[in-house]
């Protein structure tokens, strides 16, 4: 199941990348892409699959320059007895990342998956409080997951949000999205954590500046991230000016199937895309 869900060769192809983006002064965050997960085996492949990324980037002895998304519906979360199922899957992988000095941020699905998904969290930083987790400006319970998360001095990525999400619990409107990112991003940096902004957004990686330097954070007290190949010039023009910057590389078989679903979900990500793929550098 491994050699198909994850081909040695995608693994193998994986570190040249990992090299010349960490020699260009850039860092990363690497997310395996696979299939939806229907069985507790392809969940089980997952793992493995994380556990032979962490093998390879190894030798590379790159600590925390490189480090690893999950999403934990592909460790079963949505199974029965996923909750439990997702956080016995996610915690070794977590463990093989510490022994090699870096860590594991947990990716934000669907809403209906965030509790379980912060209930994971939380438990993964009792013994590895570098364990990160995602969260989304569009969505209404967020100021308040960011409150919690920014006193208890956690890694948080802050994004606008992905998915389509129904009006009840989450912002519709670009502009309210916007205003609510700022809102959640002052909250993160003026906490005790360690904010990362998930934005290719130029207004809002300018915002982010500013709110770090009122807050008095230095360089590398906070980080910008980006998905790769998307606006490489502003990843290169922000790592040389100092600042921390962490190009988010999926790879796997199935990226194809796996992003068309995504987009089937909400169209806006298409456009997004689309213009990302005309504006790269
Ligand atoms: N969206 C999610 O819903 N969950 C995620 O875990 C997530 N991770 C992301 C990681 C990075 C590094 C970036 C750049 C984006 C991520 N996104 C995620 C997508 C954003 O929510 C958003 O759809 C996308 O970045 C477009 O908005 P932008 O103009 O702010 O870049």
């Amino acid at each position: 199941v491994v050699d198909r869900f994850i081909p040695g060769e995608d693994v193998d192809d994986i570190v040249p990348v990992v090299r010349d983006l960490a020699d260009n002064g850039l860092e990363l965050t690497m997310d395996v892409v696979g299939e939806d997960i229907t069985n507790p085996a392809q969940a089980a492949a997952a793992r493995d699959a994380y556990l032979e990324l962490v093998d390879r980037l190894k030798p590379l002895e790159l600590g925390t320059r490189a480090e690893m998304s999950v999403k934990l519906s592909m460790f079963g979360q949505a199974l029965e007895g996923g909750h439990e199922l997702a956080l016995s899957n996610v915690r070794p992988v977590v463990e093989a990342a510490a022994e090699i000095g870096t860590t594991v941020t947990l990716d934000a699905e669907d809403h209906t998956t965030l509790d379980s998904m912060f209930a994971i969290h939380e438990e993964l930083r009792k013994d590895f409080p570098q364990t990160g987790c995602v969260i989304q400006a569009y969505l209404f319970r967020t100021e308040a997951d960011a409150r919690r998360l920014a006193e208890s001095g956690s890694r948080v990525r802050l994004v606008k949000g992905a998915y389509k999400e129904p009006a009840s619990v989450a912002y519709q409107d670009k502009h309210e999205i916007d205003r609510a990112y700022v809102r959640i991003l002052r909250t993160l940096m003026e906490g005790t954590g360690y904010p990362m902004i998930g934005s290719h957004d130029p207004r809002l990686i300018a915002i982010g500046q500013e709110l770090a330097h009122q807050a008095g954070r230095k360089l590398d007290e906070y980080e910008f991230q980006m998905l790769y190949g998307i606006r490489t010039d502003e990843h290169l023009r922000l790592a040389a000016e100092g600042h921390r910057m962490r190009v988010y590389t999926a790879y796997g078989t199935d990226w194809y199937g796996y992003f068309m679903r995504r987009l089937a979900e909400k169209p806006a990500n298409l456009r997004f895309f689309a213009r990302s793929m005309l504006t790269k550098g």
